[in-house]
């Protein structure tokens, strides 16, 4: 067995390698700038950069397989077949390769510019990150015959890098356990979060089998639960699986691949009998959901084509309104991916992509597709110009309806719905706003607030279902009309008619509160699934929490305690030793207002929810799921996500 040529000292380190450690610090210090926050989306972003570094290797024809691996001790495992890393002396660095790509920032993984490089997560920063904020990490090469290998702690080699034997595998294999001192929030690894992830993963990069290994779960079979990855068609089948819930209008998938002046383009689409437009664009793998210059030239393609084709075709004759933009995807679910050399991000969230030349290239991959697709199903074009009619006709009367909203908000003053309680602070970042299922419960919740800061809004029983409503519809509802007007936000700008305006914003916490039962988290999805389709900003901003009532009331003499989980209770009930009475909440309306502002409003003692979107794409099919027609899937996911079903039985 042979060591690399190199000194291992840590009295000579280079003035390079000195800095490298400086950017490991950097990284341990500030880590939010390198992978966002330290919450569980950082934990999760984690196994996001090791695999993307493997997703390049697959990208750039070396790789076929990966596989991601949850350890029993929350530690995670990667996998894949590629060249492996690199572990010959760096000649500028003075020590193994494979030290310079797990130990200095910014190394990237390859060294190459011309390599063929385009995936790296939102931050892009590569697996030295990862290492920094391990509190050990073991990266394997399987390389030439050789074998070799490298532990860190914190980042820091512990021994350089060693030959541990032969084999004529190829690959890289990466252990690590994220740093309880950097993630102070969780150490967990949600199963569902990383399979999402994975299986988008091997739809937008087709031909490559992914693995999800959960050694936490054994099944009864001895084997562990897992998933494996795998997509023959790419976006097609992603389409398949993201409007599997909805009705198509059409027999097949449009799709699109290949190459626009320089540029890799693949979009698929299809029109379902829905109201919702759903585009999601991808550049280099990331999900881009504020769009950008990819998003804009497919509108633009989409537009155009459909213009051309509906003018020609003769139907529009007799159309007394005139078709914009919107009307041509209504019912629209598409996807665009591109892949970029030098991607520029911008927006609030780094998610859009700014490179003007892109857009050319989508907007004439989609024109050529679609006009392919139009001539050679000619019924099928025939009903997708007849729903842009209907879309068109839709939209004027959803302005109507819109223009009531505007007009109201903007009377603001005096103008607030009968039914909101407001608070006396005028400053937004100060105040919250409780969305509270029924009449009832609001009047507990406007007498246990804390009228200073807090404002009560009772929604009526069931709120509109905007999954299945038209717009207009939507736009004409009286709750939905009470919360913009109470919230302060207004919709629609001359250029797009989509577009929210959060300049005026009342509140910064829009809290929803409902029962704890199966109604109730039915009631908080139906309000959820309006704040996503129609002030999705507001929920990306964080502005948007579920409030947590409890499920039960244990008492014994004096003694009094909430619980909020069967487990809690029976731990209170121990404690307090005894006969104890158990009283259960089965809704908000059973408690007083003083045990409401105790256990739910309190800022001191409440657990708010914060609202995420993990993962925009999983999010669309799941609300079209469990908002939609079909009934199985919905009752199957209930019950699998469902934390109140068991109470309720
Ligand atoms: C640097 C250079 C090369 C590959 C890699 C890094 C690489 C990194 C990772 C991380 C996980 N799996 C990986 N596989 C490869 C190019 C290798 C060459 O030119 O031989």
């Amino acid at each position: 067995m042979s060591e690399p040529k190199e000194e291992f000292n840590k009295h000579n380190y280079s003035a390079d390698s000195i800095q490298a450690l400086e950017g490991m610090e950097h990284v341990r210090m500030r880590p939010s700038m390198y992978i966002g926050d330290i919450g569980t989306r950082g934990l999760h972003h984690l196994v996001y950069e090791v695999v993307d570094n493997s997703i390049d290797e697959a990208l750039a024809g070396h790789c076929n397989n990966i596989t991601v691996i949850i350890n029993e001790d929350n530690s995670i495992t990667t996998e894949d077949d590629g060249r492996g890393i690199p572990v010959d002396l760096h000649k500028k660095e003075g020590v193994s390769a494979l030290q310079v790509v797990m130990t200095k920032i910014g190394a990237g993984g390859k060294f190459d510019k011309d390599s063929y490089k385009v995936s790296g997560g939102l931050h892009g920063v590569g697996v030295s990150v990862v290492n920094a904020l391990s509190e050990h990490l073991r990266a394997t090469v399987y390389r030439d015959g050789k074998v070799w290998e490298q532990e860190y702690a914190r980042g820091k080699p512990m021994y350089p890098v060693k030959q541990i034997g032969e084999s004529d595998k190829r690959g890289t294999t990466v252990t690590f356990k994220p740093d309880p001192i950097i993630f102070t929030q969780t150490l967990e690894y949600s199963y569902d979060t990383l399979a999402s992830r994975l299986r988008e993963l091997a739809y937008l990069n087709k031909g490559i089998t992914i693995h999800l290994i959960d050694k936490r779960h054994k099944k009864e079979d001895g084997t562990f639960e897992g998933e494996t990855f795998y997509s023959e068609e790419g976006l097609k089948e992603f389409i398949k699986f993201l409007d599997g819930n909805r009705e198509p209008l059409m027999k097949d998938v449009i799709a699109f691949e290949g190459e626009k002046n320089g540029v890799p383009v693949e979009v698929a689409m299809v029109y379902n009998t829905s109201y919702a437009e759903n585009l999601h664009s991808y550049v280099n793998n990331i999900n881009t959901h504020e769009g950008g210059t990819h998003l804009s030239g497919f509108r633009r393609g989409l537009t155009m084509t459909l213009k051309k084709y509906a003018d020609d075709s003769g139907m529009l004759k007799n159309l007394k309104f005139e078709i914009q933009g919107d009307d041509f995807r209504e019912g629209l679910t598409a996807i665009i991916s591109v892949k970029v050399q030098e991607p520029q991000f911008e927006g609030q969230t780094k998610t859009k992509l700014g490179n003007r030349e892109v857009s050319a290239s989508v907007s004439q991959a989609v024109s050529e597709m679609l006009t392919d697709y139009l001539e050679e199903h000619p019924d099928d074009a025939k009903i997708i110009v007849q729903k842009v009619m209907l879309a068109a006709q839709a939209r004027h009367a959803a302005q109507k309806a819109r223009e009531m909203v505007q007009r109201k908000t903007v009377m603001s003053i005096g103008g607030l719905p009968g039914k909101l309680s407001d608070c006396s602070e005028q400053d937004p970042a100060k105040c919250e706003v409780f969305l509270v299922e029924g009449d009832s419960a609001g009047g507990t919740a406007k007498q246990g607030r804390d009228r200073a800061f807090q404002a009560i809004l009772p929604l009526r029983g069931k709120i509109l279902n905007v999954e299945k409503a038209m717009v207009h519809k939507v736009f004409e509802n009286e709750e939905i009309k009470n919360i913009f007007t109470a919230l302060g936000v207004t919709i629609g700008t001359e250029e797009d008619s989509k577009a929210l305006n959060l300049s005026k914003l009342r509140y910064h916490k829009v809290v929803i509160m409902c029962d704890a039962d199966i109604d109730g988290s039915h009631i908080a999805t139906l309000i959820l699934t309006f704040f996503f389709r129609y002030m999705r900003e507001l929920v990306e901003n964080g502005h948007i929490y579920i409030a947590t009532p409890p499920l039960y009331l244990v008492k014994k003499g004096q003694k009094k305690e909430y619980a909020w989980s069967d487990k809690e209770r029976d731990a209170i009930a121990e404690s307090f030793g005894g006969s104890v009475s158990i009283q259960r909440y089965k809704g908000l309306g059973e408690m007083n207002a003083e045990q409401l502002w105790d256990t739910t409003m309190n800022p001191e003692f409440r657990t708010l929810r914060l609202v995420q979107i993990d993962n925009g794409v999983e999010a669309d099919r799941v609300f079209s799921m469990l908002m939609g027609d079909e009934v199985p899937p919905r009752r199957e996911f209930i019950e699998k996500n469902a934390i109140y079903a068991n109470i309720d039985a």
